[in-house]
């Protein structure tokens, strides 16, 4: 039987998500330190681990048929692939940043203080891309790690890297100037799949999808007097109606609704004031997408 391959990376910040986004469709991939291949018990799917950086290269030749990687090394290793679904986990940014002394000249100067200084990065084609829509001119340096040390070992004026909390940034008296790039894990895929391989990719998106979909939602219950059922419809997520139920008390209904984490707690309050019990707020694994 046909089976697709994907290549996730090995070990670092992807690996254990991409893992866990794989056991959350359902699909079983025993557990391997040592090979670097691995086929899924209940999927037509073949798991490879590879470093990030090999990935894109691996999907273009059609070596492996997806990956999972950050969107940022996409854009920087540029092959000829595409971008099947973003993933929504391992978000962060890409951004220039420069030590603290040279803040006041910078807000005076804007973006323009970079032109003609040298620069240190990981990514040089995702700087060059985003400076060029800028008009701004830099001499990029390519370090392969630790390029907040640059400007204090006198390798460079500043540096671009990615953030996620800002703490590297602060703890080498840098500080972000400009973010030129957002960027997330994404599932990227060989651009000429045949049609057995297209199929099993589709039904990977579905459960993919279902997952996502249900990230962040909750499924919320509660009781409340039959007659303040429409205020309490009122305050719900304007989304879908509610389910309602009766209950053994002719006086009472029991209300269901799914909504966002936030929209949770907006709703909450108002719904305890107007009489609501036994509010509860349970997770969701999948939501099937509703066909458009
Ligand atoms: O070995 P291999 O080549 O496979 O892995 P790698 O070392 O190239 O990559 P890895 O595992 O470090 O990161 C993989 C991907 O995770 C990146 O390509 C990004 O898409 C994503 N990601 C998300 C991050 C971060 N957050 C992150 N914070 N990648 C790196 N960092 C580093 C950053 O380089 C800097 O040194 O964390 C530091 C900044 O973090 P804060 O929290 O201090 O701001
Ligand atoms: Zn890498």
């Amino acid at each position: 039987m046909n089976k697709l391959r994907i290549a996730i990376q090995k070990s670092g910040r992807l690996s254990d998500k991409s893992k866990a986004l794989l056991k959350e469709c359902g699909i079983n991939i025993p557990d391997s330190k040592k090979t670097l291949k691995v086929k899924a018990v209940n999927f037509p799917l073949e798991v490879l681990m590879l470093r990030d950086d090999d990935i894109p290269q691996y999907v273009q030749d059609g070596i492996a048929d997806l990956g999972i990687l950050g969107e940022n090394e996409v854009v920087e290793k540029n092959k000829d692939i595409r971008i099947a679904r973003a993933l929504g986990f391992s978000k962060c940014r890409l951004c220039l940043a420069i030590p603290k002394k040279d803040i006041p000249t910078y807000d005076i100067e804007g973006i323009k203080w970079f032109d003609g200084k040298e620069v240190a990065t990981s990514y040089p084609n995702v700087l060059k891309e985003c400076l060029k829509e800028k008009g701004v001119q830099v001499k990029i340096h390519e370090i392969g790690g630790s390029v907040e040390i640059a400007p204090t070992i006198g390798l460079a004026d500043g540096i671009f890297d990615i953030v996620s909390t800002g703490a590297t940034l602060l703890n080498n008296g840098l500080e972000e100037v400009e973010t030129l790039m957002k960027s997330q894990a994404v599932l990227i895929a060989n651009k000429d799949l045949d049609t057995d391989k297209q199929q099993i990719l589709d039904d990977l998106l579905f459960r993919i999808d279902a997952v996502l979909n249900a990230k962040n939602r909750k499924y919320v219950m509660l009781n409340a007097p039959k007659n303040k059922l429409e205020e309490v419809i009122a305050i719900l997520p304007k989304v879908k109606s509610p389910t309602i139920m009766n209950l053994r008390d002719d006086n009472w209904v029991a209300i269901h609704a799914v909504m966002t984490e936030d929209e949770f707690w907006e709703v909450v309050r108002p719904l305890e004031k107007i009489g609501a019990t036994g509010i509860l707020s349970v997770p969701i694994e999948k939501i099937i997408p509703r066909i458009a």
